[in-house]
């Protein structure tokens, strides 16, 4: 049985590469498990400094399994192995970068929205079309298409099932770039390494601090960012970050 999961490493950058591709990368509760454990494993590891998640050309990922969900019921939804997987995915520390051509619909499109940055090509539609088989979004849609959206669009895509096109979500500012297909690997590529020639801790933090945008008071969330900046005064980049600027060289970074 071929892996549904495909892990690729350059340098510091590893891609996951979601391979279900006759069932357009619908994810099954084993790929979604799968794929929670590898990035569980990444984070652990200081050589990656970002990750990757990409599909194929026609679909990035067609949403939940429906043929594994038509027999689910609400314990095997509620159950902490199947929640936990999401939750896991959401915990990555690290740069998560969602490289997207086609379809990104229903847990496809949550899952780009877990990630921190997408870079899509100009096939690329995302959607939230749960309503249509009589459910409704279940792994952030909801929030995350409304706080990246604003009520309006989300309230339109998710109550209507429609997609929108890559050029749209770019629009919108859920996508930072739109690509041609045969660009979509090495400008994804370029972005992550991009990032990961920077400070690894100081983009970790910078990372968690934007994420607090979501979930505290600006009062707290300010306070928040104070305690992560004058944190990255105690690593050894920060000194080296400084001192190359003072002496007109190229900063090397550890991660220390
Ligand atoms: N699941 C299973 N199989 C799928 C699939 C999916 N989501 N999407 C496509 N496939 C399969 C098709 O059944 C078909 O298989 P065969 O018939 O060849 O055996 C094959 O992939 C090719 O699909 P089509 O023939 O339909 O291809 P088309 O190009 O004509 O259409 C399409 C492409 C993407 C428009 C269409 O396949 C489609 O509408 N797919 C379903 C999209 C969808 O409804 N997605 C949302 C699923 S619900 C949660 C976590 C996650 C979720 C919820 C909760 N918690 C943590 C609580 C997520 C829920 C969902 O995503």
């Amino acid at each position: 049985m071929a892996e549904s999961l495909i892990i690729e490493r350059v340098n510091h950058v590893v891609r996951l590469r979601l391979n279900r591709p006759t069932v357009l990368n619908a994810l099954n509760f084993r790929l979604v498990r799968r794929l929670a454990k590898t990035l569980e494993e990444l984070d652990q590891d200081d050589e990656v400094r970002v990750v990757i998640i990409t599909g194929n050309k026609k679909s990035f990922a067609a949403g939940a399994d429906i043929r594994e969900m038509a027999e689910a019921t609400t314990a095997d939804l509620m159950a902490e192995r199947y929640l936990s997987s999401w939750l896991r995915i959401r915990q990555f520390s690290k740069p998560l970068i969602a490289a997207v051509s086609g379809f990104a619909l229903g847990g496809g499109c949550e899952l780009a929205l877990c990630c921190d940055l997408i870079v899509a090509t100009e096939t690329a539609r995302f959607g939230q079309p749960e309503i249509l088989l009589g459910i409704m979004p279940g792994a952030g849609g909801t929030q995350r298409l409304t706080r990246t959206l604003g009520k309006t669009k989300a309230m339109e895509l998710i109550l209507t099932g429609k997609s929108i096109s890559a050029k749209e979500a770019f629009d919108y500012g859920l996508v930072n770039r739109v690509v041609s297909i045969d660009e979509l690997e090495t400008a994804s590529l370029a972005l992550a390494e991009e990032i990961a020639a920077k400070p690894p801790l100081a983009v970790r933090l910078a990372k968690q601090s934007i994420l607090k945008a979501f979930d505290l008071s600006l009062e707290e969330a300010l306070h928040f960012e104070q305690n992560n900046f004058a944190l990255l005064f105690s690593t050894e980049d920060q000194r080296e970050g400084m001192k190359a600027f003072i002496e007109k060289r190229k900063p090397h970074f550890k991660g220390k």
